[in-house]
């Protein structure tokens, strides 16, 4: 089978693609089949991707959508649908896509979903379409044909064990100069009710069978890094994981081999509560040069009762501190127009940044992605406009109706 992954450019086009689909091309290139992909600004003209669809020829187009492709993938799968004489399948995975599977699969063009881990299910899926077989709901774990609750798909165990994943296919991304990305670990342990990232370590949990959450081991993560120095050049490791610094004796002791193995400088994502003086110091010595933190806010009272965030400022200004004086740059997400949020709450917020002083910082207007617990709560309340998936998710527009603070003074607020 030939496949071709769509990537939805939204606002910019990020220096890594979607890296679902290159875990999925490597899986299925083990067995013979081909993978490419095709990256497409979300307002591109339809005749594009038809042209390029018509050039390669594929048998199946995959797409792997967040919340913020989910419309552009929307239009111009929709447009292929309805342009091309022959039709495609397509099949779309990823967060959205899980936790919106009836609104995708109602989009005329998407015929499958696939929900959750996507390994085995998108081999099984690509093996079973390449024997002919007629793809119906139940036939293949995790997969899903028609709209509507009770079509939703048995799902399969998380793979195991995940040191026999293939190495991701790295002619998917677009990595440049040596500077290549890396995943350790699936899953992240913590409850933050904004994060879609949780979401599938509480959906396995609802299974019964083994958690999502795992690490592959420290031999595997250097053995990648060597094919990878082996094909051409290495010189700056990005670490996708969600939160790099837990499992404490996994992190220690991969710093060790790490620095052993060459220490090529690196940068993580971290929260405050899961490093210590101790570990900034080992992290440092192994060749990290920039932390990720999420703050989110700058009120205590916002992170412990609406986020469940519950480090206090002092905290999170002292690991600053430890990790500026350790060399590492360091960079600070903001969240702002959380429901319950108050116009004194986003302003503590910005105090705390002068406090913090980050050498960079990521912000971010709130947005509830389908499936956390904030999204439920504001669809409850009535914050969530009903026509939500109609809206583009961006960085500045709030799509809410909060009580507290209006879209103006959300925005105002970001400008600021
Ligand atoms: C690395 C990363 C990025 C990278 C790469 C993006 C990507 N999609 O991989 C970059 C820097 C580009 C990025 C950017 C952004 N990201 Co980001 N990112 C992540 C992060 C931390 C890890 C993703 C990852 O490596 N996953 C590992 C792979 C193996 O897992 P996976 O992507 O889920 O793929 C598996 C399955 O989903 C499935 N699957 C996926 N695609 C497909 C497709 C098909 C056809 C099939 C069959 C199956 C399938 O199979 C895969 C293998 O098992 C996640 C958090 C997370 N843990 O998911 C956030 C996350 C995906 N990002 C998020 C967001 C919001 C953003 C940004 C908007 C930035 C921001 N403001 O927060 C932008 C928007 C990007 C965009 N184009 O939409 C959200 C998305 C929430 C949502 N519902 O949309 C997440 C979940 C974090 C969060 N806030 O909760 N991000
Ligand atoms: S620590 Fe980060 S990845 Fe983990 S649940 Fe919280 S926001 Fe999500």
């Amino acid at each position: 089978m030939r496949v071709l992954f769509l990537e939805i450019d939204t606002q910019r086009e990020w220096a890594v693609a979607s890296i679902g689909p290159a875990y999925l091309a490597a899986m299925i290139r083990r067995v013979g089949h081909e993978a490419q992909v095709l990256r497409i600004n979300e307002d591109a003209p339809i005749s594009d991707l038809v042209e390029a669809v018509q050039e390669i020829g594929p048998d199946l187009i995959g797409v792997s959508l967040t919340s913020r492709q989910w419309l552009g993938a929307r239009r111009l799968v929709n447009g292929l649908r309805e342009t091309l004489a022959a039709p495609v399948p397509v099949i779309a995975g990823g967060l959205h896509a899980t936790f919106s599977p009836d609104a995708t699969l109602a989009i005329p063009g998407i015929d499958y979903v696939c929900l959750g881990e996507g390994e085995n299910a998108f081999l099984y899926f690509v093996e079973a379409l390449d024997a002919g077989v007629t793809i119906t709901d139940g036939l293949i774990d995790n997969i899903q044909v028609t709209p509507g609750h009770e079509h939703r798909p048995r799902l399969g165990p998380p793979f195991e064990p995940i040191d026999d994943l293939p190495f991701m296919a790295r002619d998917m991304l677009d990595e440049h100069y040596g500077v290549v990305h890396m995943c350790t670990q699936r899953g992240c342990p913590f409850p933050c009710t904004y994060c879609a990232a949780r979401m599938y370590d509480e959906l396995y949990d609802g299974t019964g069978g083994p958690s999502y959450g795992r690490r592959r081991s420290i031999e595997n993560v250097l053995a990648e890094l060597d094919a990878i120095r082996g094909a051409g050049e290495l010189n700056y490791v990005i670490f996708l994981d969600d939160t790099f610094t837990i499992h404490h004796p996994w992190v220690y002791e991969f710093c060790e081999a790490y620095r052993a193995h060459g220490g090529v400088p690196f940068s993580l994502h971290a929260r405050v509560e899961t490093v210590s003086e101790k570990m900034i110091e080992r992290l440092a010595a192994a060749g990290c040069r920039h932390i990720v933190y999420g703050v989110e806010s700058g009120s205590e009272r916002l992170r412990r009762e609406i986020m469940q965030r519950p480090a206090t400022n002092d905290k999170i200004a002292r690991i600053f501190e430890i990790t500026k004086q350790a060399g590492i740059i360091v960079t600070a997400n903001y969240m702002m127009g959380l429901p319950g949020e108050t116009i004194e709450e986003l302003q503590a917020t910005i105090d705390l940044h002068h406090r913090i002083r980050p050498d960079d910082f990521g912000y971010f207007v709130f947005y509830p992605y389908p499936g956390t617990a904030l999204f439920h709560e504001c669809r409850d309340k009535g914050y969530l406009p009903e026509d939500y998936l109609e809206r583009p998710a961006n960085h500045r527009r709030s799509i809410l109706n909060l009580p507290g603070v209006t879209r103006d003074e959300i925005a105002a607020m970001y400008d600021r």
